[in-house]
């Protein structure tokens, strides 16, 4: 039963494609309880070259790129404004040190729903585009190599 609810997540949360813009592979964590922020993580793919401008969610106030960095073996995080994407290189978040925060999120996210999301590129002409896309919200069991949050 486990195994069918995870395929159907999957084919939800399927590539999608806005133009030139795909994102695949997008998964949150489930939220601790008393926890209000999710980190979500996804790979984009963008046709020509672009930069990752902007991530918004109805189920967040607000959407957080953060870069993880290690400073004198201390491990940091800070915000970022934008991400750079390569023509035709699908860009994977988790391999890039990069995470999205989901902040103040309206409601609990728990394994097994779907939270959806805008990411904005823009283009070197200084054009944008917009993909919707849904991420899978994973059990917190699930993540053990994941670094801890403290907002
Ligand atoms: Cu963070």
């Amino acid at each position: 039963m486990r195994y069918a609810i995870a395929i159907a997540a999957w084919l939800c949360a399927a590539q999608a494609w806005a133009g030139d813009v795909a994102v695949s592979g997008a998964w949150a964590r489930a939220t601790a309880p008393g926890q209000e922020d999710a980190a979500m993580q996804f790979s984009i793919t963008s046709k020509q070259e672009a930069q990752l401008v902007a991530i918004s969610s109805p189920a967040a106030g607000a959407v957080e790129l953060h870069r993880m960095t290690h400073d004198s073996g201390v491990m940091k995080m800070r915000a970022i404004e934008s991400l750079p994407l390569p023509a035709g290189k699908a860009v994977d978040l988790a391999a890039s040190g990069i995470h999205v925060m989901l902040l103040n999120l309206k409601q609990p996210a728990k394994a097994g729903e779907s939270i959806p999301f805008t990411v904005t590129v823009q283009f070197a002409d200084k054009h944008k585009a917009t993909v919707q896309a849904t991420a899978e919200v994973k059990p917190l069991a699930d993540n053990h190599d994941e670094h801890e949050h403290h907002h």
